[in-house]
């Protein structure tokens, strides 16, 4: 068996603890050393994950450490620095979504990580859910023959403030957070997209950006896609944080239902997802998948292939991103080929 992979993971946040559980897991990487700015967070992380090299400043960081890898887990706006910086220092990259604030970040920030040879994985890990990768498996293998409609739709009241506060206080919220995976489901699925049209709305007024988002694609294979996504939505029962999936095809149709019921051709099969021993509800769908993602990043390295969610991939997600917002805010259809 080959060493396992030294890796380092900067920020430790409120995500980033399922990440070093993930990484716990996987005997293929070691997380050796942590960075976070904030003392407190990064101690008690140090403390609780065994790390003992600790880090207030990156920089630093990458000169002192002899890393195969690092974990980027913070939030967007440092996102082009660090991943500057870890090109420079020659290490394999993931970087969590929004891979970047804007399109000219996030193609520089590929240009510069393919420039040093190395990996570049976006931590896009809806795709990588088991009950939606089931979905995706059954697509590409042609079971429903051509798909020409589909649905993605993520609609929830669950409180994601107390845990994740700065969600409320930018002026985008629900298509740079939320949309951002379920729109990459959509291209998972249907593949890429040539054009959109995109609707927002702001319903909880105690926040600064729009909760509501409709979103209708035009795919180069032909097929249309409707993703929807809403924080302001009260059902019962609370479905958060399912992402429910419609796919219509020539040969047939699928509905992934609440609960992770996949209903096909008159049968209902059961895709509810493990509960990992570190993880808990609702979001263990979530906390799945990050193993899943990590795992595939690992095993990309050692097969010299590139992620399926690599940096230049997640370039076509990022652009519907702007595209919505951009469709939203002029109230018209916009070419994906225009960004
Ligand atoms: P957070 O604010 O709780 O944690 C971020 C941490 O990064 C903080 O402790 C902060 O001090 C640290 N930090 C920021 N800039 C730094 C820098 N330059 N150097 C060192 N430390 C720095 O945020 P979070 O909720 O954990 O979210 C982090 C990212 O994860 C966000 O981009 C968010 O969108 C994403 N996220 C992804 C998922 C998913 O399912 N993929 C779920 C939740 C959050
Ligand atoms: O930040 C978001 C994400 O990526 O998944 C769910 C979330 O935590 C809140 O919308």
């Amino acid at each position: 068996m080959s060493k396992p992979l030294n890796g380092a993971v900067i920020g430790c946040g409120f995500f980033a603890q399922n990440q070093l559980h993930a990484w716990a897991a996987l005997p293929g990487a070691q997380i050796v050393a942590l960075c976070d700015r904030d003392p407190v967070r990064l101690a008690e992380t140090a403390s609780r994950f065994g790390i003992v090299r600790t880090y207030a400043d990156a920089a630093e960081m990458f000169v002192a450490e002899r890393l195969d890898f690092v974990d980027i887990a913070t939030t967007v706006a440092s996102h082009r620095p660090l991943v500057e910086m870890a090109a420079q220092a020659g290490v394999h990259v993931i970087c969590q979504k929004p891979f970047a604030a804007n399109m000219t970040d996030a193609r520089a920030m590929v240009a510069a990580v393919e420039a040093a040879g190395k990996t570049l994985m976006v931590h896009e890990n809806f795709r990588w859910q088991s009950a939606v990768r089931r979905v995706i498996e059954i697509v590409r293998a042609g079971t429903l023959g051509e798909v020409f409609f589909g649905r993605v739709s993520f609609r929830s009241g669950f409180d994601v403030f107390s845990g994740q506060p700065y969600l409320a206080e930018g002026k985008r919220f629900i298509i740079e957070d939320l949309g951002i995976h379920t729109l990459d489901i959509a291209r998972a699925l249907f593949g890429d997209v040539i054009r959109t049209a995109a609707t927002t709305r702001r319903i909880n007024p105690s926040i600064n950006g729009e909760d509501v988002a409709t979103m209708l694609l035009t795919h180069r294979s032909g097929a249309t896609s409707v993703v929807d996504c809403s924080y302001a939505t009260k059902r019962i029962p609370e479905t958060f944080p399912e992402s429910l999936i419609e796919i219509d095809g020539t040969l047939g149709s699928l509905r992934l239902d609440a609960g992770y019921q996949l209903v096909m051709q008159g049968c209902v099969e059961d895709l509810s997802p493990p509960l990992l021993a570190w993880a808990s509800r609702p979001w263990h769908n979530i906390q799945e998948s990050v193993l899943i993602i990590q795992r595939h990043f690992l095993e990309c390295i050692a097969a010299g292939a590139a992620p399926e969610t690599s940096g230049r991939d997640n370039l076509q997600t990022l652009a519907l991103v702007e595209a919505a917002y951009l469709s939203a805010a002029e109230a018209r259809t916009v070419d994906l080929a225009t960004l």
